[in-house]
């Protein structure tokens, strides 16, 4: 284990799919570089995948899956401490203390709240606002002011607006509060080790910003007491972008799998996924994110694999095609997830040693979170037991 005086970081994967080289790249290899340097707490976040609908059965596959994962990518359980976030109950009694101290408008405006529940509006009083401003126009109809033409452009747009409004109610009605508490659940996953660092990619720098606010939010109301951890990003490769399409993210729960390379995809898979992979209009291979998306992601993709700076490429791929340089970019693909996929392979063999480590991590992580829950439970004003 690290040493006592070390800087504590953590961090967690949603056991919600296939880990794909995003993951990889935005968030495990970091996982590893940092567990000299740091004392890491590294988890599979079970209850967060939950927060969609998965299959019960598939569930504890996935997230034995993501332990294999991090241990073949060369997370060590003798530097990091591993667990599942379930076997640590303390993640859901903090997360539960810190709602009570969450404002609800704070939780409707996350990006991936609204992204995952597909809802649109800020909160509810914006759509009551739109409703009263519809009911307004048509009154305006009823007193039969304006043109024919203007009350039927009128009559139009109350109905797009009013089906939109429709939408986004049944929207929320399909949506959980679980999705919508996800990011206070994050906040304890995160403060429950007082951590100094969070390493994550950027689509996560939303959800660390608002633990930040939490934590500030207990300290002023009860005194001080957890840090403000930082965000450690990757220079490159933060926000690793889908194949089928390089403005959205990578993601597990992409609709296509086409939009992922998976770590443990074979490699007839890693090389049709790049061959169909989206690219843009030229011939160029440049990085110029703004008007080349594709061929940028593809660029980033091949550097943070094959440990090859993009100057370097750009270089190499002048005057080269698409074709070439996307043939070259599936073998790099190759090389640097087949030992990863070989080692995943012996891991299965061997489930034992594995729910051992994880055993083990619990207890550690539970103890930690005991440390830090005795003092939340005595500055809230909980009855000792
Ligand atoms: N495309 C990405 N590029 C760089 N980093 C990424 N991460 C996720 N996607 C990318 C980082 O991986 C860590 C674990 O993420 P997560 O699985 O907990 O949740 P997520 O960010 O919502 O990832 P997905 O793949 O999009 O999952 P689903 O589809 O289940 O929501 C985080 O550090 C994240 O930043």
């Amino acid at each position: 284990m690290a040493g006592p005086n070390k800087q504590i970081a953590v961090s967690g994967i949603q056991a919600s799919g296939n880990l794909h080289i995003g993951n990889y790249i935005g968030a495990i290899k970091q996982f590893v570089e940092l567990q000299d340097k740091y004392k890491m707490f590294v988890f599979v976040a079970d209850l967060h995948a939950i927060t969609v609908p998965q299959d019960p059965e598939k569930l504890q596959a996935q997230t034995l899956d993501a332990v294999y994962t991090y241990l073949a990518c060369g997370l060590d359980p003798e530097k990091t401490t591993i667990f599942i976030q379930s076997h640590v109950p303390q993640h859901t009694e903090l997360g539960w203390i810190l709602n009570t101290i969450t404002p609800l408008g704070e939780l409707e405006r996350m990006t991936q709240f609204k992204d995952k529940a597909k809802i649109d509006k800020n909160s509810l009083f914006d759509l009551e606002q739109l409703i009263r401003l519809e009911n307004a126009k048509y009154k305006a109809i009823e007193r039969s002011e304006g043109s024919i033409k203007e009350i039927k452009e009128i009559k139009i747009d109350i109905t797009t607006t009013l089906s939109e409004i429709l939408e986004e109610l049944k929207n929320r009605g399909r949506t959980t509060a679980g999705l919508l508490n996800y990011p206070t659940l994050m906040a304890a996953d995160i403060l429950l080790y007082n951590p100094d660092a969070v390493p994550v990619g950027e689509d996560q720098l939303q959800h660390l910003e608002f633990a930040r606010m939490v934590a500030r939010k207990f300290n002023t109301r009860f005194g001080e007491t957890f840090k403000e951890p930082k965000a450690l990003i990757q220079k490159e490769g933060a926000r690793i972008m889908g194949l089928d399409d390089p403005i959205k993210k990578m993601s597990k729960s992409a609709t296509s799998a086409n939009n992922y390379i998976g770590i443990l995809d074979s490699e007839e898979e890693i090389r049709r996924k790049i061959k169909i992979a989206v690219t843009d209009s030229g011939k160029e291979i440049k990085f110029y994110p703004k008007t080349k998306p594709a061929i940028s992601n593809l660029l980033i993709i091949f550097s943070q694999m094959a440990d090859i700076p993009v100057p370097g490429l750009e270089k190499k791929y002048a005057g080269k095609t698409y074709a070439e340089f996307k043939s070259d970019l599936a073998d790099a693909l190759v090389v640097a997830l087949s030992p990863i996929q070989i080692k995943y392979k012996a891991l299965t063999k061997d489930s034992e040693s594995v729910l051992k480590i994880l055993r083990n991590g619990a207890d550690r992580a539970r103890d930690a979170a005991a440390l830090t829950m005795h003092a939340v439970r005595q500055k809230v004003g909980l009855l000792a037991h």
